[in-house]
Parts: structure tokens; sequence; C-alpha cells
């Protein structure tokens, strides 16, 4: 598929999606936001892709929504595209295979709620975080007044987002936005090292294991326990469950097979 505004390239089992819009520094806009949509379904029907890396190209990760398209909307033209954002990241966060971000310089507003989508967060050193939407006289729009607490707790969520102060990678290391930071020319090799790794496991298993910690963190312990349980049990009627197993008691390599 040809995209305008994102490049989609294979690495063995590993899909890379750069967000390529550089002049703007990979400001969404709607096309982008259009685009994003099909990929996200592309790569969900992708058999052969078992990892999602999500990255921006040149020297930002994805600096926001396109303030020039903002900034004429009327309440109801502004809501469609807050909405349209929420849709497309909320469909990257349930795709059934593990999304990273590799976050490279600013990742602010709709670019920090962006990776805030993925379910693994790496950033180069020069990355560069944030909420800055009241600033602009607006609320965060695509969802990062409820991703964000989730992810460093309802306090240091509202001081970010009240202050729309940016912070610095090592920050945001701190606080639990990122999971680590790298060298910023090791990047993307780290993020294919980890995506290699996850996608050397078997496949199910990840994508069970995923759903059951996206379903459990919405709901009571209860529910959420049963819910990993019937994923757990569901393992047992695979070959990669057999096969996991009796390589691990032969001492050799697993051979996956499901996709
Ligand atoms: N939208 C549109 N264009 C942008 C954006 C953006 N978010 N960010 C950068 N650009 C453009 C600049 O206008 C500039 O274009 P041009 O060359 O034509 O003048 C080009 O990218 C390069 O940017 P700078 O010259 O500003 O580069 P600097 O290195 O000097 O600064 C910064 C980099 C600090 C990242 C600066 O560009 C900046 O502050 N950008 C805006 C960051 C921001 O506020 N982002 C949040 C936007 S709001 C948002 O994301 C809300 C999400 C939900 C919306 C829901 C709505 C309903």
């Amino acid at each position: 598929m040809e995209f305008q505004n994102l490049i989609f390239e294979k690495k063995g089992s590993i899909g890379i999606l750069s967000i390529n819009r550089p002049k703007a520094l990979n400001a969404l806009n709607s096309q982008t936001l259009d685009e994003l949509d099909l990929a996200v379904d592309m790569v969900q029907e992708d058999n052969d892709v078992h990892v999602l890396i999500v990255t921006g190209a040149g020297r930002a990760f994805v600096a926001g929504a396109d303030i020039a398209e903002m900034k004429e909307l009327n309440a109801i033209e502004g809501k469609a595209f807050g909405d349209k954002g929420m849709k497309v990241f909320r469909k990257l966060e349930l795709l059934e295979k593990p999304v990273i971000a590799a976050v490279n310089g600013f990742a602010l507003g709709g670019g920090c709620e962006l990776c805030m989508s993925a379910d693994i967060r790496i950033a180069s050193e020069d990355a560069l975080f944030g909420q800055p939407e009241v600033g602009l006289g607006i609320t965060p729009g695509f969802s990062g007044t409820q991703r964000l607490p989730r992810i460093v707790g309802e306090g240091i969520a509202k001081e970010l987002i009240f202050t729309a102060r940016n912070i610095k990678a090592e920050e945001a290391l701190r606080i639990g936005l990122v999971n680590r930071v790298v060298a910023t020319e090791e990047l993307m090799n780290e993020a294919i090292k980890m995506a290699e790794k996850i996608a050397s496991n078997a496949q199910l298993a990840v994508r069970f294991s995923k759903e059951a910690i996206n379903r459990g963190l919405q709901t009571d312990i209860d529910t959420a326990i049963s819910i990993e349980r019937d994923l757990f049990g569901l393992c047992f009627a695979t070959e990669d469950q057999k096969e996991g197993m009796t390589a691990f008691l032969e001492k050799r390599r697993a051979d996956y097979k499901l996709k």
C-alpha cells in the first residue's frame, strides 16, 4: 500500500512504521491519521508481522496534532478531529501484536499520546515528552488525560498536563513513562533487538498476555484473574504449548508454528 505520510517496511517478522512528515516534525493531520488507521488494519491482517515498531522520520517522533489544521476548527469539527485520533490510537493499543514506540526526538501533545498507545516505549537520549495543550487553549485530545495518569499516576499526570512542562528522556524514565533510554544512534537497533526477542517467543502466548494485561487493567481483580486463567487454559489447546515444553525438556530451541 502506498502512503504519503507514512513509511511501512518489514524486517523479517518486524514491521516498522514511520510517521513521515518531517517538514512539519511529523505533526498529525487528518490525512496522516487516516493513513495510520489503514496501516494498523494492514498490520493486524499480516500474519508475517509479529511485532510493530512505531517511530518518526527525521528529528521528531511526532510534534503533536497539526496546529495549522486545528486552528480554524469549530466545536463540532474539533470533536470530530479528536474522535478520529482517539479511535486510531485505541485501535493501535488493541492491535493483537505488541507495539514498541521508538521515540526519537519530540513526542509532544498527540505525539506523546501516540507513544502512550504503544505497549512499550524506548526513548533516545534526546527525546522530549510533554502535553503542551493547555498552553494552546485546549485539553489533550487524543486520550492523554486518560493514558498519562494510567501510566505515571494521577499526581504526576496532573502536574505535567496543568503546567504543560516538557520533560527530557531521563525524567520520562524516572516517572515510568518510558521503559528505557538509549543512545540516539542506537535507538532503532535497540527497538529491533527487543522486537526480535519478543518475536522469537510463542506468538499466541504473547498475544494472549497482551490481552490479559490490557483487559485485566480495566476491571476488578477477580475478573482480571479469571481473564488470565481462561487465556492460560486456552494455551494448552495449542501445538506451541506442547512444542515449547517439549523443547525445554529436550534441551533444544522451540520451533513455534502459530502466527
Ligand atoms: N503542528 C503543525 N506544525 C508543526 C507542529 C505542529 N504540532 N510542530 C511543528 N510544526 C512545524 C512548524 O510550524 C515548522 O513549520 P515551518 O517550517 O513551515 O515554519 C516546522 O514544523 C519546524 O518546526 P520549528 O521551526 O518550530 O522547529 P523548532 O526546532 O524550532 O521547534 C518544537 C520544535 C519545539 C517541537 C516546536 O515546533 C513546537 O513547539 N511545536 C508544537 C508542539 C506542540 O505544541 N504540540 C502539541 C500540539 S496540540 C496536540 O497535539 C493536541 C492533540 C489532540 C488534538 C485534538 C484536537 C481536537
